[in-house]
């Protein structure tokens, strides 16, 4: 059994991502609603993840998708974000809003719009460069919706070419983080569907490109966590973008529609030696429906309470059942410590960290919530799911 100051210690470190774009109005391609008191600006939408850093003291940083965090003053940006108490994270480039796009980005058959893209994601390398930004997180809507309308293979190697050049243009310290998703946009052939795909190019580029796993984009029944342990054991696992699903990529909180499977990938984070900085805990989700602060505070709280209970397994005993081939025995420890209430450690976690130990309820009573909806008139879009 780990022991319980070493499992708090861990929690205490744990560090969760989240994305200015989920402060911001969302909704289906159906519909976006809005919510009073929304930030109206980037700013906004670090004062908001400043809250959520305030009740948790674990989501000291925020990431930003460009263009819908564009700003004049960058430098400016990262300052307004430490005045408050957090940083800026990963930088999420934007290659799929334009009409130009149509046919894809960095995989066009068109070059001067493969160079469109390139722009870009050089431009997001530049605002890495002024935020102190260690990740560039790309994900492509790239793909074909129907067979034969361009050559599998020709793609591949256009996006081989514009992920070289990225790469050459990263500096010290900066790295480069692929996305792959299964569909969406594109319906016959994505191409960067999966973590082969991701893999492959990133093996190719060198060790500053690295896999990232988005929860939401596999097939359903995936076996996730088989994914994380492979790419920690490869070296190669550059962050999540959590989030939940129950149908396709529907970016609900994550835990929220499968919590067993959040505790199994934590487990083989944990198991892999994942739980470090080197691999980035990110929330990639949208609020369509609920309020947002307190919905991104209770997504950081399910990270929490996956990662204590993949802390909680006993390993030592783990080991021993697997090694004498006791199915149920192995199998019982680790539902053991998938079953433990979790709740009272994390409340002692943050009582020893000087937070209120119910970060929803402290929330509730700050007034923030009262504040924004009196101040703020016009909250911005999210940018995403309209
Ligand atoms: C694509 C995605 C990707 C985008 C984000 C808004 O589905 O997961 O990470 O940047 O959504
Ligand atoms: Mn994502
Ligand atoms: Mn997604």
């Amino acid at each position: 059994m780990t022991e319980p100051a070493a499992v708090k210690a861990a929690l205490k470190t744990q560090a969760v991502e989240t994305p200015s774009w989920a402060y911001g109005n969302s909704g289906t391609r159906f519909k976006v609603f809005t919510q009073p008191g929304v930030p109206r600006s980037p700013q906004e939408k670090l004062d908001d993840a400043a809250k959520v850093h305030e009740f948790t003291g674990v989501a000291p940083t925020v990431a930003l998708h460009i263009p819908w965090d564009r700003v004049d003053d960058y430098t400016a940006l990262a300052e307004h974000a430490e005045d408050r108490g957090v940083r800026l994270g990963a930088i999420n480039s934007n290659t799929f809003q334009d009409d130009d796009y149509k046919l894809g980005s960095v995989c066009h058959p068109d070059a001067a719009v493969r160079r469109k893209a390139l722009d870009h994601l050089f431009e997001c390398v530049d605002i890495m460069d002024a935020t102190g930004s260690r990740d560039l997180k790309l994900w492509f809507a790239d793909g074909t919706n129907y067979p034969g309308q361009d050559d599998l293979r020709g793609r591949q190697d256009r996006l081989a070419e514009g992920l070289a050049a990225v790469y050459e243009r990263l500096g010290e310290g900066q790295r480069m983080l692929l996305e792959y998703k299964l569909f969406e946009p594109a319906f016959y052939a994505t191409d960067v569907p999966d973590w082969g795909t991701a893999y492959a190019h990133c093996l190719k580029l060198g060790p500053k490109a690295q896999v990232v796993v988005d929860t939401g984009h596999h097939a359903p029944g995936t076996n996730i966590e088989f994914i994380v342990a492979t790419l920690l054991r490869e070296g190669r696992l550059g962050g999540f973008d959590f989030n939940s699903r129950f149908y396709a990529d529907d970016d609900l909180m994550v835990g929220a529609a499968d919590p067993f499977q959040l505790f199994r990938i934590m487990f083989e984070v944990v198991r892999g030696g994942g739980l470090t900085p080197e691999v980035a805990f990110m929330l990639d989700q949208c609020h369509n429906i609920e309020a947002k602060i307190p919905a991104i505070i209770r997504s950081v709280m399910n990270v929490q309470e996956a990662t204590a209970k993949a802390l909680l397994v006993d390993r030592e005993a783990l080991a021993t059942a697997q090694a004498a081939g006791d199915v149920l025995g192995a199998n019982a420890v680790l539902m053991d410590a998938y079953n433990t209430d979790v709740r009272p450690l994390l409340r002692e976690v943050r009582e020893e960290m000087g937070l209120d130990p119910d970060p929803l309820a402290a929330y509730a009573r700050s007034g923030w919530q009262e504040k924004i909806v009196a101040e703020r008139v016009g909250g911005q879009q999210a940018g995403w799911g309209a």
